[in-house]
């Protein structure tokens, strides 16, 4: 398990030092791990405030990736005792329990994902997903021969991290810069990204770009599967809330000595976008994969008794329920 504490894991996870929506959820997790060993609270009560704070500083890091406050309120909502000892060793237990799901569905999303591979297939990516590389390297597994159009994903570029990640499976990799792919989409069999968030009428939120990427993919015909474990079924979305888009340091789009050059410009760089339903084939989960207008099936299932905000504080809890009144 990780040891970092939970201020360098906020600090790395804002600073996307730590990035990708699953890996994220499992560091926080971890990092609340840490707290509760480190913690020298007095009674239970104080153990408990201080394990809602660190997840407080964890969920105020970046807020478009569900998948963190759903692992911060699975390991919040699993302590679990009367001594501070007996919540030190439930959130430690909760959160082993945690990341063992995580691997255990990542594995059972890629076979299921693998199925919709045929040997000879090539794939168009975007971005990096650990869900999404999981369907290939199944597929690579089960002896398919899977090639790849890696698209570079401005400005971060994290295609770089997935064209050496599909390299280390062996998978033949073409990388193109983000305005190539409407002009290789007629090679390709599949696009295949992962999700930050899917919402209720099966929007699913990703890495921008993703969006413009699937109206080319769907005005060339080609299908796009989605891969993301139900760790990312966005629950507020089930009671009409939207998902917010975290908006980035324009520092990432442009140097300063750039702008200056060019004059008095805005920027903008939000880091995520929403790719409406009719625009993707599949959602791949470890459950099994779905159209998107049937996701909300499945959310409502895992999701739907959950209205809690386990990491605010009581006081604030009964303020907020009687605004809502
Ligand atoms: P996995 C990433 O966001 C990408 O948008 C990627 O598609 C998504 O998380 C899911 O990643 P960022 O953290 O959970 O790079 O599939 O902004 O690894």
């Amino acid at each position: 398990m990780a040891t970092q504490t939970v201020d360098a894991t906020a600090e790395d996870i804002a600073s996307m030092e730590i990035r990708g929506a699953a890996t994220i959820a499992r560091a926080a997790a971890e990092a609340l791990a840490v707290q509760a060993e480190e913690s020298d609270a007095a009674d239970p009560e104080a153990f408990r405030a201080e394990m809602r704070g660190a997840a407080r500083v964890l969920l105020d890091t970046r807020p478009t990736a569900v998948s963190l406050p759903n692992s911060l309120r699975f390991v919040l909502n699993g302590m679990a005792g009367e001594s501070v000892e007996a919540l030190r060793s439930s959130v430690e237990r909760t959160v082993e329990t945690f990341v063992a799901d995580l691997e255990s569905a990542q594995d059972r999303l890629g076979r299921i994902g693998a199925n919709r591979l045929r040997d000879g297939d090539v794939i168009m990516t975007h971005c990096h997903s650990t869900d999404a590389l999981a369907t290939v390297e199944k597929a690579v597994e089960a002896g398919k021969h899977v090639e790849a159009y890696v698209k570079e994903t401005r400005p971060r570029k994290q295609g770089h991290i997935t064209a050496r990640q599909l390299r280390e499976m062996d998978v033949p990799v073409t990388l193109v810069v983000d305005n190539a792919a409407h002009r290789y989409l007629n090679d390709v069999d599949h696009v295949v990204v992962g999700a930050d968030s899917i919402a209720a009428d099966g929007s699913v939120i990703n890495k921008i770009g993703t969006s413009g990427l699937a109206v080319s993919a769907r005005d060339r015909g080609t299908p796009i599967m989605v891969a993301a474990q139900t760790l990312k079924l966005h629950p507020d979305t089930l009671t009409g809330h939207t998902v917010e888009i975290e908006m980035r340091d324009e520092d990432e789009v442009i140097s300063s000595a750039d702008r200056e050059e060019i004059g008095d410009i805005e920027v903008r760089n939000p880091a995520f976008d929403v790719t409406p339903p009719r625009y993707v084939d599949a959602i791949v989960t470890e459950r099994g994969q779905f159209p998107p207008e049937s996701i909300v099936t499945l959310m409502r299932e895992l999701y739907g008794d959950v209205d809690d905000q386990p990491w605010t504080e009581p006081s604030n809890r009964d303020a907020v329920s009687a605004d809502d009144r």
